[in-house]
């Protein structure tokens, strides 16, 4: 019998394949298990990145500028977040570790809210610089800038399906704000939420079919999800305190979020069911506006 042999590239490409699969994933969460915040710890607001189990807290941003808001690119290696500038705030990127930061908008009014597209090569964010909060899309090199929403009401914190098919975002253009989506182009709008309280905040779940948000329909403000259509909302959430910024873990099991339920706003994760909820961040500064690593 002929014995066969296992060509080189073959070999460097098996080899490969083994250090990619053997790459440090997180027992807790899925992806890397790393979430990003913004904090008001240290004297000005910056980016932080702290893990699932509360070890290995790190100051991204190192500024004098306020930073909020970060959003993870879908490769894991780079943030959107926001940067003051005066009296207003730019979108901006940077590198995991805070390397090769850039400013993206220019329009020196409060562009807010960055949301990596599913494909990394587009932003979302809203921003005042029509008159009032309409939806804009930008390249992540910060070119080809369109304007989505074209209403005289408050448009604000788009974020993108898995898909990379739809924007949800809040509007106010019904009377009060609730959840909407609508196609990339701008078209094809649906009103999800039709409560007469706030809704908002919303975030897509990793596989697309619910949407998680924050609304005060039941007196303070607490975490729903639903499907991505509006239906079968149910409350994850009942504590007396403020909780919000609800965000998926990659793996779609865990929830994270912030919350004032022991008082100085910190972050939090629970079961995608709402049982199990456990602080991640402690100190006497505020953290907010958690994102999953993927
Ligand atoms: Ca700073
Ligand atoms: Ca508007
Ligand atoms: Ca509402
Ligand atoms: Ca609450």
């Amino acid at each position: 019998m002929r014995r066969r042999t296992i060509p080189m590239g073959i070999l460097v490409l098996l080899n490969l394949y083994a250090a990619a699969a053997s790459a440090p994933s997180s027992p807790y969460g899925g992806g890397s298990g790393v979430i990003a915040f913004d904090t008001e710890r240290g004297g000005n607001s910056e980016i932080y990145s702290i893990t699932w189990d509360g070890s290995n807290e790190t100051n991204i941003t190192h500024s004098a500028a306020a930073e909020f808001n970060p959003d993870w690119s879908p490769d894991g290696c780079r943030l959107a977040f926001e940067r003051t500038y005066g009296a207003y705030t730019e979108i901006c990127v940077t590198n995991a570790d805070g390397t090769d930061a850039k400013r993206l908008t220019f329009a020196r009014l409060a562009d807010c809210s960055p949301d990596w597209s599913p494909d990394g090569t587009r932003i979302a964010f809203y921003s005042k610089r029509d008159g009032n909060n309409e939806i804009y899309v930008i390249g992540e090199d910060g070119a080809d800038e369109i304007r989505l929403t074209e209403c005289p009401a408050d448009d604000s914190y788009p974020v993108w399906s898995p898909d990379g098919e739809r924007l949800a975002f809040v509007s106010d253009r019904d009377g009060n704000p609730d959840i909407y989506t609508m196609s990339v182009d701008g078209t094809d709008l649906a009103r999800i939420t039709s409560d007469e309280a706030t809704d908002w905040l919303p975030a897509w779940s990793p596989d697309g079919s619910r949407v998680l948000f924050a609304s005060e329909r039941d007196g303070n403000s607490e975490i729903y999800v639903m499907d991505a259509d509006g239906g079968n909302p149910i409350r994850l959430t009942d504590h007396p305190a403020a909780d919000y910024s609800p965000t998926w873990t990659t793996d779609g099991l865990h929830i994270v979020f912030g919350s004032k339920r022991d008082g100085t706003p910190h972050i939090y994760v629970m079961d995608a069911d709402g049982s199990n909820p456990q602080r991640l961040t402690n100190g006497s500064n505020g953290d907010y506006s958690p994102d999953w690593r993927p």
